[in-house]
């Protein structure tokens, strides 16, 4: 396999992607700038323009509020083909952004940028650490219960459709939606999206939120969803710690961020499901654990958490899908090998778990998982996801943060 032609490729659908300033998740399905896509956008053009790395994750803080808080979505310009617009979340702001966050890497990929060329980046990490700060000051004061990271959209967590939300979701009524047009599905196969449903129940939280002016205590007292994600406490963690490594390195005062450490420790001692023997999400609002192993339990050494208990399921997935790790458990019921967050491998995810692996010392288990990663992606393409049973490619393709991590990771 001729590599240096892959590298290329993905490095052109970089450019391709490439909106000036920021970067879509890929043409036509995502047509606006994604937090959690960007970070890696910016992670993947620091393996060649470190300057427009820069320029993507500045772009990205331009949507943040003055509470501090990072939307998921920033609607830089109009564009078709994506449900819901900024219509929907209808917000005066400019740019224009959805009212919701998603994973926390922007410190992560921030520091693995500057890193990348500390000369050039210097000036770059001093203006960024301040916003990146605020952010992580919005999580802590708004969305931390028993030091675990409260979602209250599943779009927030980065796994839309994931077995992990189901029981909270029966808590939504999403009967009063309204008629709407989704336009995923006009791109993409149906059977690999969330199903009609769970759209309701997405757009329901949406108009609560909205309707609540985005007042975080409302959310918090009255939000009919409210869920500890795993993913988001281990990512959040991490992030954090490598805020702690920029603030060492640029003079600044730590007290602050080492005290998040802390509480966050204590919130993955909260996320131990017993009873299963795995790191869980928690529904909040019934404090009951989801019951749920999904491939973000097992970002607990990405997290720096030396934890070899996930290894022993970790290995028996592995012997059980051909390519891992898949977004949910095969032995689940609920496990669909080709339905978005519900069973499918995605590259990305794979890069962080990878890292995990690596950071904690489990160095033949990250090797595995690269390789098996980069054979997916230079037999099938830059994909969003694929299949674990056979590596079937599927949801869209061309995308931006598949193409990052080959360059980054994978290859
Ligand atoms: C949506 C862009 C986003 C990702 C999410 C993924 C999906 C759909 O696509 O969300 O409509 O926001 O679940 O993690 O950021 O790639």
């Amino acid at each position: 396999m001729n590599y240096d032609k892959i590298d290329k490729k993905a490095r052109k659908i970089l450019q391709e992607n490439d909106r000036g300033l920021y970067t879509v998740p890929t043409k036509g399905l995502y047509p606006y700038q994604w937090n959690w896509d960007s970070a890696f956008a910016a992670w993947g053009f620091s393996s060649f323009n470190v300057r427009r790395a820069w320029a993507e994750l500045e772009t990205l803080f331009t949507g943040q509020w003055d509470n501090g808080m990072v939307p998921h979505i920033v609607f830089h310009k109009q564009a078709i083909g994506y449900f819901p617009g900024p219509d929907v979340w209808n917000l005066e702001r400019v740019p224009h952004t959805s009212g919701i966050t998603q994973p926390p890497i922007a410190a992560t990929m921030a520091r693995a940028v500057y890193e990348a060329d500390k000369h050039y980046g210097r000036v770059h990490m001093e203006l960024l650490f301040g916003r990146l700060v605020s952010w992580h000051r919005w999580f802590m004061k708004n969305r931390i219960e028993d030091g675990m990271v409260v979602i209250t959209h599943p779009w927030e967590s980065g796994r839309d459709n994931a077995i992990d939300w189901d029981d909270a979701l029966a808590n939504v009524d999403g009967s009063n939606v309204g008629e709407y047009h989704r336009r995923d599905t006009d791109h993409v196969d149906p059977s690999m999206r969330p199903k009609k449903e769970d759209y309701d129940k997405y757009l329901a939280l949406v108009q609560f939120s909205r309707d609540a002016g985005y007042d975080e205590k409302v959310i918090k007292s009255d939000g009919p969803f409210r869920v500890g994600d795993v993913g988001m406490t281990f990512l959040f963690l991490r992030a954090c710690r490598d805020l702690l490594h920029i603030a060492v390195e640029l003079d600044h005062e730590v007290d602050e961020i080492e005290g998040w450490i802390k509480i966050l420790k204590k919130g993955v001692e909260r996320h131990w499901n017993e009873d299963r023997g795995h790191y869980d999400s928690v529904d909040v609002r019934t404090g009951q654990f989801t019951n749920s192993l999904s491939c973000a339990s097992f970002l607990c050494w990405y997290a720096g958490i030396k934890d070899d208990r996930m290894l022993t399921h970790y290995d028996r997935i592995m012997q059980t899908v051909d390519f891992g790790i898949p977004s949910n458990d095969p032995d689940d019921p609920h496990f669909n090998h080709l339905r978005y967050w519900r069973g499918p491998v995605w590259g990305m995810f794979n890069s962080l778990i990878g890292i995990g692996l690596a950071e904690t010392g489990h160095t033949v288990h990250a090797e595995r998982l690269r390789k098996r990663t980069q054979k997916l992606i230079a037999e099938h393409g830059f994909y969003e996801y694929f299949s674990p049973l056979d590596g079937a490619p599927a949801g869209g393709t061309h995308f931006t943060w598949t193409a990052a991590i080959w360059l980054t990771w994978a290859s």
